[in-house]
């Protein structure tokens, strides 16, 4: 049975990895951070009890700042593959936390290469790099653009490709990057504009709220579904010789065409509802991303299986269902909850 550990698996892309992974039949490692919260929503359908026999997905508590701890945790573990998915991935939040981001999604990177190296692991690495490196590059992005990064977490993923790069080639290290494109789900997190967009939405069809603020409507992204793009990550390590690909769909759309198409789904109006808020503009925005995933089809023979119009229905139909679930406790005198967010 192979080994697979992975950072970020409580995040988006985590948990839809872990669910591919397993039933591929891994057993699956995943770290976590501790929180006063629970954070492992997205995992909780995947986890049975360690007392229970046929578990196969095993949480660590541990932090990507903490290369000590992470080097414990792969000697003992000794997985064949290892998916570094996580990161601090806000984009705007980066402005806000430059120190933090640089040390957590571009030092994190490090630590876990340095852990490979030496333990003297024989793994494979995957870096999830971001389409976001390309930043001000005129589209089509490929594996051939030159970077140009327009934030820290931009620069930070810079360095983490790098580093990933250069451990393969100064030390033999399987380390791939897979530069991938916006990708979004029904599990992406709340504050990244898809999601806040269909979360508002359904909540307002619901009568749970009135408006809808955002910043730069006019930014243009390569959105595909998340579940697609997990899958080309698992192909990547599979490949005999370690290289770094474009995941994208192929397809640029912007954050209004998103939004009027969200809205006209739920039959609202987008004008009566959408105001601009300019805390959500970003210091440098990313203005058009547009991936040539042209590579990836030859080589690994990935594709995207759903659409925009389908990963719309599929994040409003998702979105209903909760706001209805809301709108059965508010009318039992709870509090609508998502309704106080900074960013
Ligand atoms: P996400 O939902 O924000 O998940 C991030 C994960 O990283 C979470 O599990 C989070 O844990 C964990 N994490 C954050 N800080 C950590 C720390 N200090 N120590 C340990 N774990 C930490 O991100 P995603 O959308 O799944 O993206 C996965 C990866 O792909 C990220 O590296 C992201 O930057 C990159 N990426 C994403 C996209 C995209 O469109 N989704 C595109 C290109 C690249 P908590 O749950 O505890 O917060
Ligand atoms: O913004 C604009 C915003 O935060 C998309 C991360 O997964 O993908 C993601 O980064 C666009 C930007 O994603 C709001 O200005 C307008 O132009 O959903 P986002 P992102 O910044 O593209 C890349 C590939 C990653 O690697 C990242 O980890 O939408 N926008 N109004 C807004 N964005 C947000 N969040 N909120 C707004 O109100």
């Amino acid at each position: 049975m192979k080994k697979a550990f992975l950072t970020g698996v409580t995040g988006q892309d985590g948990s839809y990895l872990a669910e591919l992974l397993l039933n591929k039949g891994y057993e699956v490692h995943g770290l976590i951070r501790r929180s006063s919260t629970f954070n492992t929503d997205r995992i909780d359908h995947l986890y049975r009890d360690v007392h229970e026999s046929g578990a196969k997905l095993f949480l660590h508590y541990g932090d990507l700042s903490v290369s000590g701890q992470l080097m414990d945790l792969l000697h003992s573990i000794s997985p064949q593959e290892i998916y570094h998915l996580g990161a601090q991935s806000h984009v705007r939040v980066s402005f806000d936390m430059p120190e933090y981001t640089a040390d957590i999604t571009g030092l994190g990177t490090l630590r876990i290469l340095e852990a490979i190296r030496k333990i003297g692991l024989k793994t494979k690495f995957y870096q999830a790099s971001s389409s976001e490196m390309f930043g001000a590059a005129p589209p089509p992005q490929s594996e051939k653009t030159i970077f140009q990064p327009r934030s820290p977490y931009a620069a930070a993923k810079v360095y983490a490709y790098h580093i990933a790069q250069n451990y393969r080639d100064a030390y033999g290290i399987f380390a791939v990057n897979g530069i991938l494109f916006n990708h979004e789900s029904p599990r992406r997190g709340e504050t990244f504009v898809t999601r806040k967009i269909t979360r508002a939405a359904t909540q307002i069809k619901l009568g749970l709220k009135d408006k809808l603020y955002l910043g730069n409507l006019e930014a243009k992204r390569d959105w595909g579904f998340a579940g697609d793009f997990v899958e080309a990550m698992w192909l990547m390590l599979q490949q005999e010789k370690p290289d770094d690909f474009v995941i994208a769909t192929g397809e640029t759309h912007s954050v209004r065409e998103f939004a009027e198409k969200v809205f006209a789904k739920l039959n609202l109006d987008y004008n009566k509802h959408v105001v601009i808020d300019p805390r959500y503009f970003r210091p440098t925005e990313v203005d058009v991303l547009l991936g040539d995933a042209d590579k990836a089809k030859k080589t690994l023979g990935w594709k995207p299986k759903i659409n925009f119009n389908e990963l719309i229905d599929m994040m409003v139909t998702a979105d209903l269902e909760l706001a209805k679930k809301e709108k059965t406790l508010v009318d039992a005198g709870f509090p609508c909850t998502n309704s106080q967010r900074i960013i």
